[in-house]
């Protein structure tokens, strides 16, 4: 079933009413592809008051005429920015104050486009409408959300008879993203994070050639893109028997996290989803060992909106997609994470990764 563009569309010619626009652009990707359904790597998509028009090249002529939805298209030579510019003049008095996402436009093509457009447009920063729309997702959303988690499940479920001393971190990772790949992923949603002993202190290691050894922590943090949308897990685990400490790090990081995802629902902060996990850690006295946030919106990206951590008072909202992914780091022993993506619900969150949780042991 196709993703409903014109309603998507519809959505934010009403936010931009409401921020006293005419109209606005977006040379964001995955914002392009959440609007009109195009997916090349050549595009600007202008969003007018009664209409839509991606601006691509002919390499992509095929592809948009099969992919976009809601929007005219226009094959250009040359200048995208150009070409959008030479239509927002022609469209003169009409459109004078046009929205541009400051955080996803550089400098050079901003100066462009302003050149392009002339003196007539008045143009505003338009600070994260279309992220907005792409925080609550709907319910075709969801279900592809569904499916890359369970594939990114089953990938990790697929390396653990892997997870043997003598396997270096790349190998494993490598491992990981073939078989991601294999069952339909279009590729990591993310650089594949492998960690061995001590190296599993750095919440976001890249693999490198280090070699597992027995009685050591592993710490595997994966995800796949699946038709456009990411999943993002992971999982600590131990091969040998876990020391008493190692297991009360591990029994501390899930009860931070079962607290944090009894604490989800619609309604609630992402400060408050993020203070339940850290509570529980200071209770423990690892209050200190962890040093980031407890998680962030998923979906098109693998950051996005909404965030889970200190200073977010915005409510969170029914269909919010979200990590949970609280963890321990020491530095010269190890680390723990452990990480699960979440619908947010009116009641109990939804989770969508199927992996196992407690301690496996290898
Ligand atoms: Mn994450």
């Amino acid at each position: 079933m196709r993703p409903p563009f014109p309603q998507r569309l519809a959505r934010l010619r009403a936010l931009l009413q409401a921020s006293g626009l005419d109209a606005c652009v977006t040379l964001h990707r995955p914002n392009i592809l959440y609007l009109c359904g195009f997916s090349g790597s050549s595009a600007a998509l202008l969003i007018e008051p009664r209409g839509a028009r991606l601006f691509t090249d002919n390499r992509y002529a095929i592809q948009a005429a099969d992919e976009v939805h809601g929007a005219s298209v226009g094959i250009v030579q040359g200048s995208l920015l150009v070409a959008m510019g030479n239509r927002l003049q022609q469209a003169g008095i009409r459109l004078r104050r046009v929205g541009y996402e400051a955080s996803q436009l550089s400098v050079q093509q901003f100066k462009q486009l302003r050149k392009a457009t002339g003196e007539r447009v008045r143009w505003q920063p338009a600070h994260s409408l279309v992220e907005g729309l792409r925080a609550v997702k709907d319910h075709g959303e969801i279900g592809l959300m569904k499916a890359a988690a369970a594939l990114g499940s089953r990938a990790f479920e697929q390396v653990l008879p892997l997870i043997k001393p003598g396997i270096r971190e790349f190998e494993l990772a490598a491992e990981i993203e073939y078989r991601m790949r294999r069952m339909g992923a279009i590729g990591p949603a993310f650089e594949t994070i492998v960690a061995f002993g001590e190296r599993c202190a750095l919440p976001h290691a890249r693999p490198s050639g280090r070699r597992l050894r027995k009685n050591e922590l592993v710490v595997l943090d994966l995800g796949a893109i699946l038709q456009h949308y990411c999943c993002d897990l992971t999982r600590t685990v131990y091969v040998g028997r876990a020391p008493a400490r190692i297991r009360g790090w591990y029994q501390a990081v899930l009860e931070a996290q079962s607290a944090a995802r009894h604490t989800l629902r619609a309604g609630v902060t992402g400060s408050q989803v993020d203070e339940a996990a850290r509570n529980v850690l200071r209770k423990h006295r690892l209050g200190r060992f962890f040093t980031h946030s407890t998680g962030h919106g998923l979906g098109l990206e693998v950051h996005e909106d909404p965030r889970l951590a200190a200073g977010q008072t915005q409510k969170l909202q029914t269909s919010n997609v979200v990590t949970l992914e609280p963890g321990v780091y020491v530095e010269g022993v190890g680390g723990i994470r452990i990480e699960d993506d979440a619908v947010v619900t009116p009641g109990e969150a939804q989770i969508l990764t199927t992996a196992q949780r407690g301690l496996l042991e290898l």
